[in-house]
């Protein structure tokens, strides 16, 4: 990364140790200058003082870890499918709930991504599909209502909340992460784009001559049969999914702040390319694999984006015989390595006196078709796809030896978002539609939703208790499934005369579900592309963007008239530390890096202000607001 060489170590070497060195938390800094004003900050150094604070802590808010695969079917664990091996998630099962009837809000990695996000469906975020898409950095997520609650939240891993375009360095867009609500950060591409898009993990790789090869083996197996099966070039050793479990093992082993943790762990896999490492490879019995689900005639329904995947020769390939068993070997070798190192994770968190004490929730984006109906991949309304495993494992369930530790109730992945801001003891503040799963928890044997909403490319699915159906971009019915009586997903009875009248009555429910989940018109304009001056009718000041590792900020702000801007940042004992003389500035949202205002964390003598809190200040005509900022070195 020769562009970034110089921050970069910087950068690294922070990284791995961020709690160690920078041992001053967010809510002790408040706590030292209430008490002692403007005095100097006393420092939280020990770990004996950081272990006290973990003991008191275990009396009060659980901390947090949030386990999300990318790609892995509902049925991809010993407690759901028994094929593969998942003792980690079977422990997590067992002393919580799982829930059989999740579905991902759209099966694709961006717009679910999002969804989970910010409790919207892609009707609301107008995306449907993997374009691209950069998450608007004012956007409310569940991630801020975390940390708003006195946590301290980090992510490892992958999030796709910003595009993964060619030769974009993650590490550069840590102060988006932090807009979106997580203090911590690793994040990497996912197993395609990590050929393209640098990260912490790629630049390992490229330490260590691996980069290269990984790039031509990926190439290669793309270029040529995409669904190759073969070890990765990187070995166990680095491998994206133990790069990530490592992570966060590291980061939790050595965390040492005063608040509660909420982690969220993302692997990567077991999205393809199926290149699981030995000893994972060759784990797993090609020959005693499931079968894949056979895809029947068509008939005469009408037609949907299914169709055009199964046209799709790269989606839908000519499989050589025994192909589809060594795939899902792979595949199972894949999620047993990703169970290791959940494994391996929660040792530490019980080394540290915390597992008992801890919410545990596991899911997955999305599934893996793995040959079913003759696909691979996702983007499709069937199980194999729209399915995902939903774990949530909490101090209370754990207790609770008299739950039914199994849910068929329809749910949605983005009630994910709401059960940890409520058992964070936070709140939601803002518009959204995931419904905290707090309630079913108690009670497993109630109705948590209905019917659960999946969406993609225009096309709407319904799940209830006894029936899915999927509505084409044209609002016509083009799948129906029996769930009860046809699990496997074989015979479609949409467009039969004898489901008429249940087609009609599904489908308005589709649209009433419409009608009742449309963000309200007073709603913040969500980015600079959906905003007309005409809807800026009051000046603003936005919430900075902070970040913890470097004192730069970016400030920004909304102006309904062109004016004078001038922002002035000021300390906590009102002494102005430095102006920002913006000039005049036409009417318009500054809301993105380029245009909020940059502050570079020095006074107006150029000297670097220390960690600690400020308050910045805009004066623009005749309006003047003041807001909290925290710079932490
Ligand atoms: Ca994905």
């Amino acid at each position: 990364m020769p562009n970034h060489k110089s921050d970069q170590k910087r950068k690294n070497t922070e990284y791995r140790m961020p709690i160690k060195q920078d041992n001053i938390s967010r809510r002790t800094f408040i706590k030292e200058l209430g008490i002692a004003g403007a005095g100097t900050l006393s420092l939280l150094g020990s770990n004996a003082i950081a272990q006290n604070i973990q003991n008191a802590n275990a009396d009060t808010k659980p901390n947090i870890l949030l386990i999300m695969t990318d790609q892995q079917r509902w049925d991809a664990m010993s407690c759901s499918g028994n094929w593969v091996q998942t003792p980690n998630m079977d422990r997590i099962a067992n002393e919580g709930v799982r829930f059989t009837n999740c579905v991902t809000t759209s099966p694709v990695c961006i717009p679910a991504r999002l969804n989970l996000a910010t409790g919207l469906y892609s009707h609301n975020t107008g995306v449907w599909n993997n374009s691209t898409h950069t998450m608007s950095p004012d956007t409310p997520t569940w991630m801020q209502a975390v940390r708003d609650a006195g946590y301290r939240t980090s992510v490892f891993g992958k999030t796709h909340f910003t595009p993964h375009s060619n030769g974009v360095d993650l590490r550069t867009r840590e102060h988006l992460m932090h807009a979106y609500g997580l203090d911590d950060v690793n994040e990497i591409p996912g197993p395609r784009a990590s050929r393209r898009v640098l990260s912490h993990m790629t630049a390992i790789w490229k330490e260590k001559g691996l980069w290269e090869a990984y790039r031509a083996d990926l190439e290669e197996r793309l270029n040529n049969k995409p669904h190759t099966i073969g070890p990765t070039i990187l070995g166990l050793e680095y491998d994206a999914d133990v790069y990530v479990g490592q992570q966060a093992k590291q980061y939790i082993s050595n965390y040492s702040c005063e608040e509660p943790w909420c982690c969220w762990v993302s692997f990567g896999g077991p999205h393809e390319p199926w290149d699981a490492p030995e000893p994972y490879a060759s784990m797993y019995n090609p020959n005693t694999m499931p079968p894949a689900v056979s895809r029947p005639p068509r008939g005469g329904r009408e037609t949907g984006h299914l169709d055009n995947l199964m046209q799709q020769n790269r989606r839908s390939p000519n499989f050589e015989p025994g192909e589809i068993g060594r795939l899902r070997a792979d595949y199972a070798g894949n999620v047993t390595m990703i169970d290791d190192q959940i494994g391996e994770i929660l040792q530490i968190i019980q080394d540290r006196g915390e597992l008992d004490n801890t919410v545990i929730v596991v899911c997955s984006d999305h599934g893996e078709m793995n040959g079913d109906y003759g696909l691979l991949y996702k983007s499709n309304f069937l199980n194999g796809s729209v399915r995902i495993p939903c774990l949530v494992r909490t101090p209370d369930t754990l207790n609770n030896s008299s739950l039914d530790r199994v849910c068929d109730s329809p749910v949605e992945w983005i009630d994910i978002g709401p059960t940890l801001v409520e058992l964070a003891g936070g709140e939601i503040n803002y518009q959204q539609f995931g419904k905290s799963l707090c309630p079913v928890l108690q009670d497993t044997n109630a109705t948590h939703r209905d019917f659960a909403i999946s969406q993609i490319e225009g096309e709407t699915m319904l799940l209830n208790q006894e029936w899915k159906l999927a509505l084409n971009s044209r609002a016509k019915p083009y799948l129906l499934f029996d769930v009860n009586n046809d699990p496997e997903e074989t015979n479609n009875l949409a467009g039969r005369s004898e489901v008429k009248a249940l087609e009609t009555e599904l489908r308005l429910q589709i649209f009433k579900h419409r009608s009742q989940t449309q963000v309200k018109m007073d709603v913040e304009p969500k980015s600079k592309k959906f905003v007309t001056l005409g809807q800026l009718k009051r000046n603003q000041l936005l919430q900075n963007f902070p970040n913890p590792f470097n004192p730069e900020t970016w400030i920004p702000f909304q102006l309904a008239n062109e004016t004078d801007v001038t922002i002035r940042i000021h300390d906590t004992t009102g002494n102005l530390v430095k102006t920002l003389a913006l000039g005049t500035m036409q009417a318009g949202p500054y809301t993105s890096q380029a245009q909020a205002a940059h502050w570079d964390g020095r006074n107006d003598n150029g000297e670097r202000v220390s960690s600690g809190v400020y308050f910045y200040t805009i004066e623009a005509r005749n309006f003047s607001a003041t807001r909290k900022m925290l710079i932490r070195k």
